[in-house]
């Protein structure tokens, strides 16, 4: 018997585990790899997840579902076990990302729209097949001069709604990912401001194409200074204003939330999702579904060779046990230090 979508989302969300974000196109892989001296080849990329998805204690305490890419949801590991069947053995659900990336806006300059609904219930019927059971599309909304305007806050949400619609008519939970993106030197406020503004356009949407917010997750951005912003809000203000900005645009029959970690620091993530969840009260389960905030200690201590395997596994255990102790309320920066030595 299949788990139903509702149970899945909340399957995704609770319990103090999240997200592993591993779904990095071929491009941004490779300037991951670049970064560590590490060729981006067919093969580097599957040690590089197999050592990631081999990691057990991360893999069945603290993450409740990997994001894949194409390439990887079709991957071997090297002893021919399917990387997604690593995955289920571990008990956590495997997902894929099925959007193709943010594309210029036609008559909207220096903005974008997230293309890939072409052809989606075709894909979301072989992922599927595949082991997915959910699914994640991501919307990147910059903030600058004259920007954001409406029209494209609009097509993204509309497009985040069919592609969600879709999921939802193929058993496939989506994650909804529109991401207010933190570079730049805009204060907290305006980072408020324009998240509150697509938000409330994405869960119109929503709407609009009749989505079961029981069936989803949503996976957004904090409300955090612009990264060359001046003033950098502390985290107590980054937890209050983000909470205050989802109890203002999301609805609770939504039963997740898993935040994006956007460029903060691996550290500053976890400290803000912790003292998010300190203050309580609060109607859905809040979570990580972090890329770079959980990946970027492994991907260094791993840089590329097999004797280093059991330093990057160590490395990411150490990130997704310190986000679980965050989506606890549990986290602080002694636990941080202690386990880190
Ligand atoms: C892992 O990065 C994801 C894929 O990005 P590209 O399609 O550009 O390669 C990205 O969508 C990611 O899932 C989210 O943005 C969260 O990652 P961060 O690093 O912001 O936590």
């Amino acid at each position: 018997m299949t788990e139903g979508l509702d149970a899945v989302a909340y399957r995704m969300c609770a319990g103090g585990k999240g997200l592993l974000a591993a779904d990095e196109s071929t491009s941004t892989i490779k300037k991951r790899f670049d970064a560590i001296g590490v060729e981006s080849t067919f093969e580097n990329r599957r040690d590089y997840r197999e050592m990631l998805f081999r990691s057990d204690e991360a893999m069945k305490d603290y993450i409740s579902g990997v994001i894949l890419f194409d390439e990887t949801i079709r991957q071997n590991a090297q002893d021919g076990t399917p990387l997604v069947k690593l995955i289920e053995a571990a008990g956590s659900i495997p997902g894929i990302k099925v959007d193709e990336g943010a594309k210029p806006q036609a008559g909207f300059p220096g903005e974008t729209v997230t293309e890939g609904l072409d052809g989606l219930d075709g894909r979301l019927k072989d992922y599927y097949a595949l082991g997915a059971r959910f699914a994640k599309w991501r919307a990147v909304i910059d903030i600058g001069a004259g920007i954001p305007s409406y029209g494209s806050i609009l097509a993204n949400a509309q497009a985040l709604a069919r592609y969600a619609a879709l999921c939802q008519a193929n058993d496939i939970v989506p994650i909804v990912e529109p991401e207010v993106l933190m570079d730049g030197a805009h204060d907290i406020d305006t980072c408020y401001h324009v998240t509150e503004w697509v938000l409330k356009e994405v869960f119109q949407q929503l709407y609009y194409s009749r989505i079961r917010l029981e069936g989803m997750v949503l996976k957004p951005n904090m409300v955090v200074s612009g990264m060359t912003c001046p003033r950098q809000a502390s985290v107590a203000e980054v937890a209050e204003k983000t909470v205050r900005l989802l109890k203002n645009c999301v609805p609770s029959a939504v039963p997740g939330i898993a935040f994006l970690s956007g460029g903060q620091s691996d550290e500053e993530a976890t400290a803000h999702l912790d003292a998010m969840i300190r203050h309580g009260g609060l109607p859905w389960n809040l979570t990580f579904s972090y890329g770079r905030a959980l990946q970027a200690a492994p991907q260094k201590a791993w840089s590329g060779k097999a004797e280093n395997v059991a330093a990057g596994q160590a490395a990411f255990t150490h990130r997704a046990r310190m986000n679980h102790l965050a989506a606890l309320g549990q986290w602080s920066e002694a636990i941080e230090q202690k386990q880190a030595a």
